[in-house]
């Protein structure tokens, strides 16, 4: 059992003076506010997000994809210098570089990622002796790290809506629904060391690679498990979804499957009107990314009508190209205020714009990986957040502004304590396996740069 008290806390009903959290098995198991500071002081405490969206691979290849290689450089050809890094990664390369990421994304103050995870096979497409090596190696990096993992092992099936066969850059992530199966079965093994906060779920890559029969198989792997797919993300996707189907991809999601609240579209930036309040009235959360949707040039999410309409959201850091909790939350208000050149696009008349960012990505971030958290509440899981109020921008400051001066003025250098199921993982902004973990990345990244 422990105890942490906050100065001032963010709860389900608003903000709160001398709060007293008492955790006991990982969860909450009470709250008390105008209480005696005793335990652990913290000055503001708040629910940690989850990351709803990640492919913690990709963090290698940051900063190396910047220079121009085509008459013009696109999501696509970016694609290709993706597929050509990630050629040559093997097993331990994938587990040091998950840690990596994991301790950034705790300091950052995350307390989960749900992992979009498609490297599944050797260099060529051969299968490791455990099916499901790669999402051991994930787990061990969650082990290492004390990060929750909701793991979402990907179905990928062809190149294309057209049915099309893998390219050699794809073919690390083939499966047919069959192997699919059994490969998901054996992530289930794979995870089982982990903590009892660890969730699995399924992923479809996208409309492109995933056949209607496969996306009916790996939705259906268990009704009770979050289901995630890449969805209309960029111009190029939409054509090749409507030249297949005649629809586009949301409107076609929206009709062939029963979209509900355990489904997480990511990216989602290519809606029409009528796809953004579809999708608002489904349930199912948006899965934004807004610093890669802005580094692979994908447009804008239509975030002020979907949000208006009641629609729920959550941010990932997808290809993890820059992991920053206030700036992911930044970017997706600024993006809105670039498009309709307007301000405080997604603030209400009762909440500013930081405190509409800040709890829809606790609660949409939670429903998507499956967790019980996203709030400071009785029974559920303790991801906890702190913050240090004492420099010059945040002195005396109190209630959203606090929110608000984070997210706008600030950046993750404020965050001094994460929790994530009452598993302390970063204590005076530093992760405790910090050191450790990045000796390891520093030889594997240094090695892996020189195929860019
Ligand atoms: C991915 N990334 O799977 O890593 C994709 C690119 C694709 C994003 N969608 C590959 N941001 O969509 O085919
Ligand atoms: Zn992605």
């Amino acid at each position: 059992m422990s105890l942490i008290h906050a100065k001032t806390a963010l709860l389900p009903d608003g903000w709160a003076q001398n709060v007293r959290v008492r955790l006991e098995g990982g969860r909450i198991a009470e709250v008390t506010r105008g209480a005696e500071p005793l335990g652990r002081v913290v000055q503001c405490l708040l629910p940690a997000l989850v990351n709803l969206h990640s492919h913690t691979f990709q963090r290698a290849m940051a900063g190396l994809t910047e220079k121009r290689t085509a008459g013009q450089d696109s999501f696509w050809t970016w694609r290709t210098l993706m597929y050509r890094f990630l050629e040559q990664l093997t097993p331990e390369d994938v587990e040091a570089i998950a840690a990596m990421v994991m301790v950034e994304m705790a300091e950052a103050g995350y307390a989960a990622v749900a992992e979009f995870h498609y490297l599944h096979h050797a260099p060529g497409g051969g299968v490791y002796a455990d099916l499901a090596e790669m999402s051991t190696r994930i787990a061990a990096a969650a082990a290492e790290t004390g990060l929750g993992l909701t793991h979402l092992p990907v179905l990928y099936e062809r190149g294309g809506c057209d049915g099309r066969a893998l390219t050699a850059g794809q073919r690390r992530f083939g499966n047919d629904p069959d192997r699919f199966a059994a490969l998901w079965e054996a992530a289930r093994q794979g995870l089982r060391s982990l903590p009892a906060d660890t969730v699995l779920g399924v992923a479809l890559h996208s409309l492109r690679a995933v056949s209607p029969a496969g996306l009916d198989m790996a939705a259906g792997i268990d009704r009770g498990a979050p289901v995630h797919i890449h969805v209309a993300e960029q111009m190029a996707e939409v054509a090749e979804v409507m030249d297949a189907t005649g629809q586009r991809p949301v409107e076609w999601l929206l009709r062939h499957q029963q979209v509900d609240t355990r489904w997480c579209l990511i990216h989602a930036t290519q809606m029409t009107p009528e796809e953004t309040l579809a999708l608002a009235r489904s349930g199912a959360v948006a899965g934004l990314c807004p610093i890669t949707e802005a580094n692979l040039g994908d447009g804008i999410f239509d975030g002020q009508r979907f949000v208006q309409a009641g629609g729920r959201f959550g941010v990932g850091s997808d290809s993890n190209v820059r992991i920053s909790l206030s700036e992911e939350l930044r970017l997706l208000e600024y993006s809105q205020r670039l498009g309709l050149k307007g301000r405080a696009c997604l603030a209400t008349t009762e909440r500013s714009a930081g405190r509409v960012l800040f709890e829809g990505a606790a609660t949409g971030g939670a429903q998507a990986a499956g967790r019980a958290s996203g709030a400071i509440a009785e029974g559920l899981w303790a991801d906890l957040v702190a913050l240090d109020l004492s420099g010059p921008d945040l002195m005396g400051v109190q209630g959203d502004t606090i929110l608000d001066t984070w997210i706008f003025a600030c950046d993750d250098r404020l965050v001094t304590d994460v929790w994530s199921a009452g598993r302390k993982l970063v204590t005076a902004g530093r992760h405790y396996a910090r050191d450790q973990v990045m000796q390891r990345y520093g030889a594997t990244a240094m090695r892996l740069r020189g195929s860019l």
